[in-house]
């Protein structure tokens, strides 16, 4: 069995939102197609409580993308952003959200970040999406959203870990690029480490067969 899991596709990180990704809106219309594809859509959630330890405004004289040390592990600090029940933790109003048959809420305690929807940063816990998929007989999965640099590669990684056959659909990715090559070089990351890089999602349209059956 194949899965769809689709990565932080909420307000907040699209054009408008607190943490913005460029054209971070354009990879929706490609994940509502892509789903008809797949018996199997998990969705993560960034959902952080408002005392997150990630805010750079939860630190004295802290600004945004400074980097710290939370809890001994190397943190960037972020703006506000995805707060829980806020509206830029909403997923975007234009995603077909009918077909998720799950969500992984991540970042909710406010001592860690969480970019994988897998683990914590520290790998301290799960959130229970590897052990729901293997439940499911998934093997393999297909990885696509937001951030391309943060979320979306760590998931990447973490499926791969886990043993699933992983899959990015670059196409339907968008990062935030703090160091101007930092996309480029997720991908990369992705790619040496077992994920299949997917360059053209049209192909894996109109091949239900492919995509349902192991
Ligand atoms: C993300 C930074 C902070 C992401 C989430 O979804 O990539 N990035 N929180
Ligand atoms: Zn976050």
């Amino acid at each position: 069995m194949k899965a769809l899991i689709l990565v932080d596709l909420q307000n907040d990180f699209c054009p408008g939102g607190h943490l913005a990704v460029k054209e971070g809106d354009m990879v929706i219309p490609i994940a509502n197609e892509l789903m008809e594809q797949f018996e199997l859509v998990v969705a993560t959630q960034d959902w952080h409580p408002a005392d997150h330890g990630s805010f750079a405004a939860n630190h004295m004289w802290r600004k945004p993308y400074q980097v710290i040390d939370l809890n001994g592990l190397e943190q960037v600090l972020w703006p506000i952003h995805c707060v829980q029940e806020s509206f830029g933790a909403q997923f975007v109003k234009e995603l077909n959200t009918q077909k998720i048959t799950k969500v992984f809420p991540k970042g909710t305690d406010k001592t860690i970040d969480s970019y994988s929807g897998f683990y914590d940063n520290g790998k301290r816990k799960s959130t229970g999406m590897a052990e729901y998929l293997k439940e499911q007989q998934v093997t393999e999965v297909f990885v696509l959203g937001l951030a391309t640099d943060f979320c979306v590669k760590f998931t990447a990684l973490h499926a791969q870990e886990e043993g699933f056959d992983t899959n990015l659909i670059v196409q339907a990715c968008r990062g935030v690029n703090l160091k101007e090559n930092d996309v480029d070089l997720a991908i990369e990351e992705m790619k040496s480490k077992g994920v299949t890089i997917v360059e053209d999602y049209t192909t894996l349209l109109g091949s239900k067969e492919m995509v349902k059956n192991t």
